[in-house]
C-alpha cells in the first residue's frame, strides 16, 4: 500500500498530477490559503467555472478543469472548520477525503495530490487530520486501483514530519 502514497514538500499549485485538491469553503469562489494559490495560478477561468456549481457542502467534493496550472483537473473539496471535535468534525474531514478520491476514479485520474485539508485557517489539528487522511486513503486503496497514486503535500517541515512519522509506523 505504502508504494502508492507519497509525501512531498511542495507548492500544491506546482505538481503536475492529473488532479489537486482544493481546500476550499462551501462557496467554491476562491479565498486565502491554499484555494487562493490555486486560483491565482489557474487564471480567472477557473473561478467561471466554479460559478456554475452552486457552492459545495462541507465534507462533499466538486470537480473541474485546471485552466493554466499543470494539473490537469481540480477537486474541490470543503473542510470542516475546528470547532474543538465534538462537532462531527473528524467523520466531515474523513468524507472530503473520500468523496475527492471518488471523483478522481471517476474521472481517471491515476494521480492526485493533497494539501492538508482544514488545518490551516479552519485550525484542525494537524496529527489528527493527518491520521484521518492516511487512514481514508489506504482504506480507498485497498478497494480501488485508481488513483494509482497519492501525493500527501505538506506546506511547512512541520506537517512533513507528521506524514512521514505517521506512515512509517
Ligand atoms: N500548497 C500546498 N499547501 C498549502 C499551500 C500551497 N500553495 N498554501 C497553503 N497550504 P488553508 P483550510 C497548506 O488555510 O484550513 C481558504 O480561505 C496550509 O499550510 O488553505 O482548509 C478557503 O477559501 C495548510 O496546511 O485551508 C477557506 O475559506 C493547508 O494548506 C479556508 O481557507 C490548508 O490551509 C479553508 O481553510
Amino acid at each position: 500500500m505504502n508504494h502508492r502514497i507519497e509525501v512531498t514538500h511542495a507548492d500544491i499549485t506546482t505538481l503536475k498530477t492529473d488532479a489537486i485538491v482544493n481546500a476550499a469553503n462551501n462557496s467554491l469562489l476562491g479565498g486565502g490559503g491554499v484555494d487562493g494559490a490555486i486560483h491565482r495560478k489557474a487564471g480567472p477561468q477557473l473561478l467561471d467555472e466554479c460559478r456554475t456549481l452552486n457552492g459545495c457542502e462541507t465534507g462533499g467534493a466538486k470537480i473541474t478543469q485546471g485552466y493554466n496550472l499543470p494539473a490537469r483537473f481540480v477537486i474541490h473539496t470543503v473542510g470542516p472548520v475546528w470547532r474543538g471535535g465534538n462537532n462531527n468534525e473528524d467523520d466531515l474531514l474523513a468524507s472530503c477525503y473520500r468523496n475527492s478520491l471518488r471523483l478522481a476514479g471517476e474521472n481517471g485520474c491515476h494521480t492526485i495530490a493533497f494539501p492538508g485539508i482544514s488545518t490551516g485557517v479552519y485550525r484542525f489539528p494537524k496529527e489528527r487530520a493527518a491520521g484521518i487522511a492516511i487512514q481514508q486513503v489506504k482504506d480507498f486503496m485497498e478497494h480501488n486501483t485508481t488513483p494509482e497514486k497519492v501525493i500527501f503535500v505538506c506546506f511547512d517541515e512541520e506537517s512533513h514530519n507528521i506524514y512521514q512519522k505517521l506512515l512509517n509506523r
